[in-house]
């Protein structure tokens, strides 16, 4: 096993990977992810595992075995930007060895065994988290998601046929193996875990509109700066997401005309909100949204708040948690939440019965090139996902 493993990773390693950064650039339905979609058609050719996709670009591979509602397991294989080589792939390249693994077990699955690649998972070009999985489920209509737009104006709907789904009427019970985004796993000692649960969370875009001026001539008292409610807005909400022992991320912004020696017309940022409960996600997006309306009216700037992605919270069946961590050569294995959002989450949340197992991440690092998790961990998820298959497709 740990050469088809190997073997598979390598494959990937190089494909979307930066000169510069060794970060992955692996938007949806560019170069390096219809690279990677190839990729995922040969190894499920390779296996005679029988591809099905849908109208949106999501794509299984079926072990055709058995009857009854199916085991489907798999991730994504899309980025952040200059992301890392794990979040994903990982859990896409650890189906296809599990199923090597039953294979080479002798295992005959008594229920048919999905290997999945959900499309756009990250949100990372049309801004809505696993838009690929949220079509899927019915959580965001084809309607709805036809319009989103990439930063060039690309439209999603332009890029898929686009229409319905059912990819996933067979399916029964959803497993995704995921590399630990956090350090829970590696300061607990432990290689694998299980998910209990996602923290609700969302990305909301702060439109703050100003007045274009001379950097030089414009006396600063005479200023609508837009920069300058934006700054402002931010440090509130790092401020407020510390003190409510929540999450509140400024990761991306746009400023126009983003010019040196000009006051700027209008600045657009996006807030990343992670917290415990639904209720502390609202109160910490209204504080924030209610700080920066005050400073604009100060500034004499506006502002608009659109929420363009909101995940609410997430808690897998915990019978199912408990019998995928249950019994393990090392004992059982810790059941952990996350603040990451995950398809499974969305599977989750549609009614599916799902699960995740996480590998044990050294650093704790992601969404950045430093993104690792050691090899011999990675085949004790193999190991694991393997196990939770057979136990789950008996
Ligand atoms: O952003 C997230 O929570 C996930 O990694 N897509
Ligand atoms: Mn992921
Ligand atoms: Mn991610």
């Amino acid at each position: 096993m740990p050469d088809d493993f190997e073997r598979m990773w390598s494959d990937l390693a190089p494909i979307g990977r930066s000169a510069q950064s060794g970060g992955y650039f692996r938007q949806p339905f560019t170069a390096p992810e219809n690279e990677l979609r190839a990729w995922f058609l040969e190894q499920c050719a390779a296996r005679s595992l029988r591809v099905e996709s849908d109208a949106f670009g999501n794509l299984v591979g079926w072990w055709d075995v058995g009857a009854g509602p199916a085991v489907l397991t798999g991730s994504h294989l899309d980025s952040v930007l200059d992301g890392g080589a794990y979040d994903g792939p990982l859990g896409v390249v650890s189906s296809l060895a599990a199923v090597d693994v039953l294979r080479s077990r002798g295992v005959v699955p008594a229920r048919p065994i999905g290997v999945s690649v959900f499309v756009e998972e990250e949100g990372s070009r049309f801004g809505l988290a696993c838009l690929g999985s949220r079509l899927a489920t019915g959580t965001t209509s084809w309607e709805a998601a036809r319009e989103l737009r990439d930063r060039d104006g690309v439209a999603f709907g332009d890029v898929v046929e686009g229409g319905s789904s059912s990819l996933l009427a067979s399916v029964g019970t959803y497993v995704e193996l995921h590399v630990e985004q956090g350090r829970n796993l590696v300061d607990r000692g432990a290689a694998v875990g299980v998910a209990s649960e996602i923290w609700p969370h969302g990305r909301y875009r702060f439109d703050f509109g100003g007045v274009a001026d001379h950097a030089g001539t414009t006396r600063m008292e005479d200023r609508a700066d837009p920069m300058l409610t934006y700054a402002f807005t931010a440090l509130g909400a790092n401020k407020q997401a510390r003190l409510a022992g929540q999450r509140a991320t400024f990761g991306r912004v746009e400023v126009t005309p983003n010019g040196t020696n000009a006051v700027p017309s209008h600045v657009t940022a996006w807030l990343d909100a992670r917290c415990a409960t639904e209720s502390s996600l609202s109160s910490l997006v209204d504080g924030i949204t209610t700080q920066a309306t005050d400073r604009a009216s100060r500034d004499g700037t506006s502002l608009e708040v659109t929420a363009e992605s909101v995940s609410p919270a997430v808690v897998f069946d915990p019978v199912l948690a408990a019998r995928v961590a249950a019994d393990h050569e090392d004992g059982d294995w810790p059941i952990i939440p996350t603040q990451a959002g995950h398809d499974a989450g969305i599977l989750s949340a549609a009614g599916v019965p799902s699960a995740m197992l996480f590998v044990r991440n050294p650093t704790g690092v992601s969404h950045s090139p430093a993104e690792h998790a050691e090899l011999p961990d990675c085949l004790v998820g193999v190991s694991a996902l393997a196990d939770t298959l057979e136990r789950l497709a008996q």
